[in-house]
């Protein structure tokens, strides 16, 4: 998934204004009647929802509005430039070079200006006669039409945050895309490898007429909130969810000390997120305990035994067989009722 891009973005220059006079009989000049050069476009962009990911800028990174176009005789003016629409999916945050967010494009059709077109020169039928100096003829100076202004042109990053209700955080391998594969009609790739998710995937989850969009990130380990492993990069787009669903395996030789390092990187990440935003440790979150068929009964009893030691409230699931789903689902829709 592209979520992270430069592109430069030019809008049009503006177009000439023309110099020209009608004709008098008799008389080397007429009046002045050289048109106006038309605007050059502006460039804009705007979300859609028909988009889902950066994709259309991967290798296209260089984008123009049209020029104005120069004015003619008979005060004809020229035709503006054609705006640009440069459409990005719902959640991409659109940043200046220096880092700055300019703006936050989160609804559909949201737009906004990030390139002014050039202003059009004026012909040399708008070039008032007031304005020529007295040293010049009126004839020679007339001649004179303006140039057009040039477009502006900026550098900007498109950063994508998935805008999803519900992110599954965990160390690689707890089950995660499974449990997406279970909860959505999404179908990640699953496999026995730690490091299988390596792009965000998103599924949407409905359960008593309620519908809700997860996220299901690459496994985070130590240092994440660094960079490593697939690092940070993937921690953002969980910025946004509303809820955390915590995924821990029941195959874990360290359960506890898995949960520690997932809490640890959310909250080293959260420094790194400006103030006024949730942190990610602020977030409610649902633990469950995956892979509950490969343990016994008393296996399970001891280690839910230790869940309330600790004073986790945790539901047990197994993503393959699907038990505890059900309730898993009526977990998360209840705290998403509260958070209203
Ligand atoms: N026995 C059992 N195996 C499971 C269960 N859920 C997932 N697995 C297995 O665990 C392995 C890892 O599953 P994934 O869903 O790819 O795990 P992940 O957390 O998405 O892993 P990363 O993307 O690498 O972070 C796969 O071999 C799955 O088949 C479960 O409930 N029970
Ligand atoms: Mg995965």
């Amino acid at each position: 998934m592209v979520d992270y891009v430069k592109i430069k973005i030019k809008a049009g220059d503006g177009g000439s204004g023309h110099a020209s006079f009608s004709k008098l009989k008799g008389k080397p000049y007429g009046s002045p009647d050289g048109g106006d050069g038309g605007d050059g476009g502006n460039a804009f962009i705007k979300a859609t929802r028909n988009l889902s990911t950066l994709i259309p800028y991967r290798y296209k990174k260089d984008f123009e509005a049209k020029d104005g176009q120069s004015g003619g005789k008979s005060q004809r003016k020229g035709a503006k430039g054609e705006d640009l629409f440069l459409e990005v999916p719902p959640g991409t945050l659109i940043k200046e070079e220096s880092g700055f967010t300019i703006v936050d494009l989160i609804k559909h059709d949201q737009r906004e200006l990030i390139a002014l077109g050039g202003k059009g020169g004026r012909g040399n039928d708008h070039i008032k006669r007031s304005s020529i100096p007295p040293n010049q003829k009126i004839s020679e100076f007339s001649k004179h039409a303006e140039g057009g202004g040039n477009g502006e042109e900026v550098t900007i990053t498109l950063e994508l945050k998935l805008l999803a209700n519900v992110g599954l955080v965990g160390i690689p391998s707890s089950g995660k895309s499974t449990l997406l594969s279970k909860l959505t009609s999404a179908k990640p790739k699953i496999s026995a490898h730690p490091f299988t998710t390596l792009e965000p995937n998103l599924g949407v989850m409905y359960h008593k007429g309620k519908e809700l969009v997860l996220a299901d990130i690459p496994g985070l380990i130590e240092g994440a909130s660094e960079g490593k492993g697939l690092g940070d990069q993937f921690l953002r787009h969980i910025e946004r969810t509303k809820i955390l669903v915590h995924v821990v395996s029941a195959e874990s030789q360290n359960l506890f000390a898995d949960i520690v390092v997932i809490k640890k990187e959310l909250s080293e990440y959260s420094k790194k997120i400006p103030p006024g935003n949730q942190s990610l440790s602020d977030k409610p979150e649902v633990m469950v305990l995956n892979k509950i068929d490969v343990l016994s009964e008393d296996e399970l009893k001891n280690k839910l035994d230790q869940f309330k030691k600790y004073n986790i409230k945790v539901i047990p699931i197994s993503s393959t067989i699907g038990d505890g789903l059900g309730k898993l689902m009526d977990k998360i829709i209840e705290v998403a009722d509260k958070l209203g």
